[in-house]
């Protein structure tokens, strides 16, 4: 077990994440992502790749990134969000997707792209907007707690922290403060 944990710890410095958008525009949206990964712990990199526009650079990319190190792929995109399932189709890398807001139709055309992939090509797909983008960042940790004790620790402490600021906000309210 001691070899085990002092293997993952040894590597834990390579990127295990890849944070895929389509566009610079989804940046503002998933900054949580970014800032939860930071905060787990959990080494990513930042790839803005498109399907629609550098379908020949995403592909190379996500058929690469296993053999870089890569455990776990997130993709943000917006309109008709067709990056999560591109991504799933070359690698089996888990994917989690995150449906952008960015369009008229507030993300319900993202959504839908993301989610209904057909039998066979999953994606873990995560709520619209922000609120999704930090969970596809905790859920990549729990995802990555299953190999990395530490950081399956951190998602713990995470939890207990969100509990705590749970309960004094609520009590802070009923007492009037
Ligand atoms: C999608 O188109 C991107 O993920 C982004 O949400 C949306 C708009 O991109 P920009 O026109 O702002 O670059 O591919």
């Amino acid at each position: 077990m001691d070899g085990y944990r002092e293997e993952s710890e040894m590597t834990m410095q390579e990127p295990k994440v890849a944070v895929l958008m389509g566009s610079t525009s989804d940046a503002g949206v998933m900054e949580g992502c970014r800032e939860l990964l930071r905060v787990l712990g959990i080494p990513h990199e930042i790839k803005v790749l498109s399907a629609h526009r550098t379908p020949d650079q995403t592909r190379d990319y996500v058929t690469s990134a296993a053999d870089k190190g890569i455990e776990i792929i997130i993709a943000a995109a917006g309109w008709a969000a067709h990056l999560a399932g591109v991504a799933a189709s070359h690698t089996t890398l888990p994917v989690i997707g995150v449906p952008i807001d960015s369009s008229p139709l507030q993300g319900m055309d993202a959504l839908l792209a993301t989610v209904q992939m057909p039998p066979g090509i999953p994606v873990a797909t995560m709520a619209v907007g922000s609120g999704g983008a930090k969970n596809a960042a905790i859920l990549a940790a729990q995802i990555l707690g299953l190999k990395y004790p530490s950081i399956a620790q951190k998602v713990w402490a995470y939890r207990e922290a969100m509990t705590r600021e749970a309960l004094k906000k609520g009590s802070d309210f009923e007492s009037g403060a």
